[in-house]
């Protein structure tokens, strides 16, 4: 935690003395600092969100099921078939669909020729792929976590079914007890097999910053579905379905979630100050995750209290990490062609000017690569949380 703050603290602060004799006066008022001696629990966990890969250790478990899949023992994930010897993935096709789909060789245990892991790794001796990807839950606004991934084309384990027409639709779904608890997912076979130049490919994960995912995170292997809310990113995974059938019936939509939303833009606040003295700069710093239309702008807006809005003015959006976090020791782990990256986050700050003593209001925004601000394009409730954020400030 110690040499995560300090690594922290030294990208903020370069980015701060780079605005010169103002920057520093306000880094040196960023009352956060006080805590720097005090492992002040707030600033522990501003900090510990400013790391560009969470550690995964501090990855909060969860998952449908009674119990919940992440709570089994060792001996209960290897008789659940959620250990890399054990592991297994079942893809059959629906035959009820119909047209029916048209799949010669159908991977499954009946058969003997479900998927395991030895020849998952053969794969990935020729396939594998890496790239960062932020958890985000369509009903929460912080994301859960953001790591690197590695894993295997989705598409190369499709097309060792022998697949050759009538298949629309790939339902999903993970180890679970009791089955009326199973969380499924599905996907347009399209967004399987093919990505626009640039897009990221559908992955079958069986690493997480650069680990083995383990049984409580949801391994030996999780689907990653880039450009989506996490609902189909699904863990445990042991089962799929080609279908002919081209409506979803993903178990998440039972809550009135927009299933198909793709992930959003939008910013956070991490750190910023509750009180500041008046006349007196201060630093204020944040995230924002990056969705399908990009990250073009940062803004923030101070205004007193009880007032509708104020003036939109520009932050700095960080620079890539020099070390990427998350346990991740190699700096080149994560190439950006560009930054900041799709689907993942980029940090950010700006200084408060000095300000009149009163109660204000802070907010913060993105605008995405369209030029458009948040909440817009889609501001829709349970499509995914990107109201703007409002926290208080007063000013002594
Ligand atoms: N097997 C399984 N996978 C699942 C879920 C689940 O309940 N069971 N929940 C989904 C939802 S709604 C979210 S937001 C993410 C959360 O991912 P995390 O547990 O890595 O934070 O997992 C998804 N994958
Ligand atoms: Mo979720």
């Amino acid at each position: 935690m110690r040499r995560l703050v300090d690594e922290h603290r030294a990208v903020t602060r370069r980015f701060f003395s780079g605005l010169g004799a103002a920057g520093v006066a306000a880094w040196n008022a960023l009352p956060a600092r006080a805590g720097d001696q005090a492992t002040d629990p707030l600033l522990a966990r501003a900090a510990s969100q400013l790391e560009f890969l969470t550690p995964l250790d501090r990855i909060q478990l969860g998952g449908r099921g009674n119990p919940s899949p992440h709570t089994l023992s060792p001996e209960e994930f290897r008789a659940a078939g959620l250990t890399p010897e054990t592991w297994f993935l079942e893809v059959s096709p629906e035959l009820e669909s119909k047209p029916a789909p048209d799949v010669t060789r159908p991977l499954t245990r009946a058969l003997g020729t479900a998927l395991d892991w030895r020849s998952l790794m053969k794969l990935a001796e020729k396939h594998a792929v890496r790239y960062p990807y932020v958890c985000s839950c369509t009903n929460v606004a912080d994301p859960f976590h953001t790591c690197l991934w590695e894993g295997v084309p989705l598409r190369e384990v499709i097309w060792m079914t022998g697949l050759k027409a009538n298949v629309r639709r790939v339902y999903y779904w993970g180890y679970t007890t009791p089955k009326s608890e199973r969380f499924q997912s599905s996907l347009p076979l399209d967004r399987i097999l093919e990505e626009a130049p640039g897009e990221l490919p559908v992955m079958l994960a069986y690493k997480m910053n650069e680990q083995w995912i383990s049984g409580p995170l949801g391994g030996p292997v999780r689907l990653i579905a880039p450009g989506f809310y996490a609902n189909r990113s699904i863990k445990w995974l042991q089962h799929m379905v080609l279908t002919n059938d081209y409506r979803a019936n993903d178990s998440y939509a039972g809550a009135n979630n927009d299933i198909d939303s793709r992930l959003k833009t939008h910013a956070r606040f991490l750190e910023h100050p509750a009180t500041v003295p008046a006349h007196t700069p201060c630093a204020i710093t944040g995230f924002a995750q990056v969705g399908i239309s990009g990250l073009r702008q940062v803004q923030y807006s101070v205004f007193p209290a009880g007032e509708a809005g104020g003036e939109w003015r520009p932050a700095t959006i960080l620079p890539a990490p020099r070390t990427w976090g998350g346990g991740v020791s190699d700096p080149a782990a994560i190439r950006p062609q560009s930054w900041p990256m799709r689907y993942a986050i980029a940090h950010w700050a700006a200084v408060l000017p000095g300000l009149n003593p009163g109660k204000y209001t802070l907010c913060c925004r993105t605008i995405d690569e369209n030029g458009i601000a948040q909440p817009m394009p889609r501001p829709l409730p349970k499509t995914g949380m990107n109201a703007i954020q409002r926290v208080g400030l007063v000013v002594t």
